[in-house]
């Protein structure tokens, strides 16, 4: 069948939506018809470079859809079941999906390198030529084609617009307070990048009970979402130090979490100068691949400081999802205020501009 996608043929190219051909479902594939997809700074790392991905690729890892067709053997969804695809696909069985860890699996990550499903080849293609899938969900699509095992089922009554969001900024920001840091009630947090993953972590950390919650952001109007989300306190890192700033707050002690969700070593290291004795930097952000961060290794020492990284809030989806929609339903997390601009899918390149520029705090594209 066709579809329309959006692809990405060349490093600091636009998205070029594109009529492409699409295979049905093999063996335990699923299609699904996209509902919407949400615009994570992930994808625009791979348009400027920042992160590799096999070249041209349908992007796209956040959205939501609806069961369009079942390959054979797949039992676990069927056509109209209301679901989000998985940017990190787990085999289950393995050391780390074992120990509750699927993030980590090898599969996953052998999906998104290669950019091929798991017999090795794409279901997309564009004048008989192969184009890759991205983290092997390429939400950025009407239609794809995707792991059964990818794919957690969500209430039929839950909108695709909201749940598209969960997919991916709100399970890693989140996930990381929650899973990574375990952040403790009346615990101190910093967080440096209050974008549309960082904002889930300052949520996160109020529905942790945290009880002070210092957001670090250049924009404004970044500080701003972050009071609405549950921020204490508003560091604007263009006019004030965040580190003596994040210091002169906790009366010179420093954070028990300090958590980036940005992907630069400059603010990897405010993070973790911004610990108190025992804190924990949690480093959320993506950097390209070669770059590195140095610490003095004496504090790490003679203060038992922890830096440590958070991949996909180091969930386990097919219960954080629910868990992330009750919390929705029950009024703690916040869907609505984080959903701030909403494009047609025909416009998926001005919904990136708007990111660029800061203007979003979390968008999605719908078809
Ligand atoms: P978004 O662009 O929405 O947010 C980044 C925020 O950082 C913006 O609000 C910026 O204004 C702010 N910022 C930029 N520079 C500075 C600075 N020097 N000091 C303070 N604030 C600054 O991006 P996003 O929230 O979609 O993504 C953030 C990062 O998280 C990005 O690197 C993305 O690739 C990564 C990510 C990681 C994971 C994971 O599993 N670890 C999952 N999804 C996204
Ligand atoms: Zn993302």
């Amino acid at each position: 069948m066709k579809t329309k996608a959006a692809i990405l043929f060349e490093v600091g190219k636009k998205l070029d939506i594109r009529e492409v051909d699409l295979e049905p479902p093999r063996m335990g594939e699923v299609m699904i018809k996209m509902g919407a997809a949400g615009i994570c700074h992930s994808d625009l790392h791979v348009m400027t470079g920042h992160l590799d991905a096999p070249l041209p690729v349908v992007l796209g890892h956040e959205g939501a859809g609806v069961v369009a067709e079942v390959g054979p053997g797949v039992t676990n969804v069927k056509p109209g079941d209301h679901v989000i695809p998985l940017w990190r696909l787990s085999c289950g069985v393995c050391e780390y999906c074992s120990a509750g860890r699927p993030a980590l699996c090898a599969e996953g990550l052998q999906i998104r390198k290669t950019g091929r499903l798991l017999d090795g080849s794409t279901r997309f293609h564009l004048g008989g030529k192969e184009i890759n899938h991205f983290a092997g969900v390429s939400s950025f699509s009407e239609y794809s084609v995707l792991p059964a095992r990818s794919l957690v089922k969500i209430p039929d009554d839950f909108p695709l617009d909201k749940a598209a969001l969960l997919g991916c900024g709100v399970i890693t920001g989140v996930g990381a307070v929650f899973n990574a840091a375990k952040v403790k009630p009346g615990s101190s947090v910093a967080v440096i990048g209050t974008g549309g993953v960082g904002i889930n972590v300052v949520q996160g950390a109020a529905i942790a009970g945290a009880g002070k919650i210092i957001a670090v952001d250049v924009l404004a109007n970044k500080l701003e979402f972050a009071r609405k989300f549950g921020a204490t306190h508003t560091i604007n890192a263009k006019e004030t130090k965040p580190v003596e700033a994040i210091r002169a707050l906790t009366g010179g002690r420093g954070v028990d979490y300090a958590f980036e969700v940005i992907g630069q070593p400059a603010t990897i290291r405010q993070a973790y100068d911004s610990l108190c004795k025992k804190g924990m930097a949690i480093v959320v952000g993506v950097t390209p691949q070669t770059m590195e961060v140095s610490v003095p290794i004496m504090t790490l020492v003679f203060e038992e400081r922890t830096l440590t990284g958070s991949i996909y809030g180091s969930a386990r989806p097919q219960v954080d999802l629910p868990m992330l929609i009750d919390l929705y339903r029950a009024g703690k997390l916040k869907l609505d205020e984080l959903l701030t601009g909403r494009y047609p899918f025909a416009k998926i390149n001005e919904a990136y501009e708007a990111l660029e520029q800061g203007k979003e705090l979390r968008s999605i594209v719908t078809f």
